[in-house]
């Protein structure tokens, strides 16, 4: 058998030990990332305990994923909780949501939830449109987003027609605002979670593109829910060259997620996001959270690694990676090939397998939390990106949302960084999704069939 050196060349030394040059000044700031450093190396290098079998390890010194025990965690998930988790109480369809996509991308199927998650999300949904985070709660776009994806999720025309649409396209008009951003709630913040929201919600439903007349928007002269929503989205773009959640705000993955997809849903992404957005500034952004040695993402500049980064960072990288590209098979987009990653997806596996997986099953911020959904769906999302591929096709001008739809995943093919004549594998298997919607290609098609099969209104 080989020895440990050997499995140890194949995590590259940046991975290995603490950063060769470090500022002096200790602040409070450089000693929590000194002791996040700490917690997380011994598990990086896992491969040289002692207590740990070689085998539990691939052939890059990788972790396996703990596949079972993950999903009994899930499914744990999606019981009761007890009386001190009721600060949950207006994220369930969060937790439905993110419980479904999990399990779907460990290979299950979540079709056998299908009557379950109808029952629970008709009791949420308001006669004045949208979903609220429970029965009797105010509609929320957030928690309507969740909803609409765990539908989708589930799938069949009994989930798909248990949305009141007329009545969404309604109360989205009145969240669409004057300067092209969209209210999270009526009277709400107005921030760019709202934004990518409205625009899944109306692509995935075919709602109308034109504002109701009840819009407060149309007394800025708009017309559609587009209108000025490029512009908005571009002005949350920071001296950083990341985007924060409105104008004048701190750069955060979380909100770089939700604007630079809403960009993929406003136009093709190589023109969106080379119109509204400096790509160069936000490609130096992107890249600078990413962290060695921990591997992973943090948030924002100067802020920890945290494995729910590795999809609300992580997942920017597909979409700016093919806005660069172009459309498949064309030469166009902004002159770039990118066929290998702008980041280190290898970097995002470690930290994922290493550090975020709980021994007891579920996924983590990193290792001294504990487990929730919210993060084991997000590394999971992370080690999908990872293991794909992502591009959109060549389409023409008749169909909005028609790039939206043209995505394809296919098996990502980048070399092992500490040796290049290989081809990295994190071994862990993780299903595709589709990279705007975070919900399989198929699910959000079926649903975008269904709505287009029965138009509003008639
Ligand atoms: C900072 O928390 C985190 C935020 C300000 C962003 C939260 C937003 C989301 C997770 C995105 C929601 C998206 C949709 C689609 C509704 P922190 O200060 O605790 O974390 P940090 O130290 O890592 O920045
Ligand atoms: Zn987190
Ligand atoms: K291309």
């Amino acid at each position: 058998m080989a020895n440990l050196d050997d499995f140890a060349f194949f995590i590259p030394a940046y991975f290995r030990g603490p950063p060769a040059l470090l500022d002096s000044l200790e602040t409070e700031t450089s000693v929590l990332q000194a002791d996040t450093v700490k917690e997380c190396l011994p598990l990086l290098n896992a491969i040289e305990d002692p207590s740990r079998s070689p085998f539990d390890f691939n052939e890059f010194s990788v972790p396996v994923l703990e596949r079972e025990k993950h999903i009994d965690f899930l499914h744990e998930n999606l019981e009761e909780f007890p009386a001190p988790f009721v600060g949950l109480d207006a994220s369930r369809p969060w937790m439905v949501y993110w419980a479904l996509l999990s399990l779907y991308m460990l290979g299950e199927d979540v079709s056998r939830y299908r009557s379950r998650v109808i029952k629970t999300f008709f009791s949420m949904q308001n006669s004045s449109g949208g979903f609220g985070g429970g029965f009797g709660q105010y509609s929320h776009l957030a928690g309507t987003y969740a909803a609409l994806l765990s539908l989708a999720l589930v799938g069949g025309d009994e989930a798909y027609t248990l949305i009141d649409r007329d009545q969404m396209w309604q109360w989205l008009g009145r969240l669409k605002q004057p300067d092209g951003g969209f209210q999270i709630s009526e009277g709400g913040e107005e921030d760019v979670r709202g934004a990518y929201c409205a625009l899944v919600a109306i692509s995935l439903l075919d709602l109308p593109l034109s504002l109701p007349a009840s819009s407060p928007a149309r007394s800025a002269g708009f017309e559609t829910f587009m209108d000025g929503l490029g512009e908005y989205l571009s002005r949350c773009q920071t001296y950083e060259g990341g985007i924060s959640a409105s104008p004048g705000n701190e750069a955060h993955g979380a909100y770089a997620f939700c604007a630079i997809a809403c960009l993929c849903l406003y136009n093709t992404p190589h023109a969106a996001v080379n119109k509204f957005l400096d790509v160069n500034a936000l490609t130096w952004w992107l890249s600078s959270r990413q962290y060695a040695p921990e591997g992973g993402f943090a948030g924002r500049t100067n802020k920890l690694v945290d494995g729910c980064y590795s999809h609300w960072l992580g997942s920017c990288w597909p979409l700016v990676q093919a806005a660069l590209s172009g459309p498949r098979g064309t030469a166009s987009g902004l002159g770039h090939d990118v066929r290998e990653n702008l980041y280190s997806s290898e970097g995002l596996a470690r930290y994922i397998l290493c550090c975020c997986q709980a021994q007891d099953g579920g996924l983590r911020d990193k290792p001294s939390k504990r487990p929730d959904s919210y993060h084991t769906c997000y590394t999971l999302t992370g080690i999908s990106t990872v293991e794909h591929s992502h591009s959109y096709g060549p389409v023409d001008g008749s169909d909005a949302f028609a790039s939206a739809f043209s995505w394809e995943a296919c098996k990502a093919q980048i070399p092992s960084e500490a040796d290049p004549t290989k081809i990295f594998d994190t071994g862990a298997h993780v299903r595709a999704i589709h990279p705007v919607y975070s919900i399989p290609h198929e699910a959000a098609q079926a649903m975008r069939n269904w709505a287009l099969s029965c138009p509003l209104g008639a």
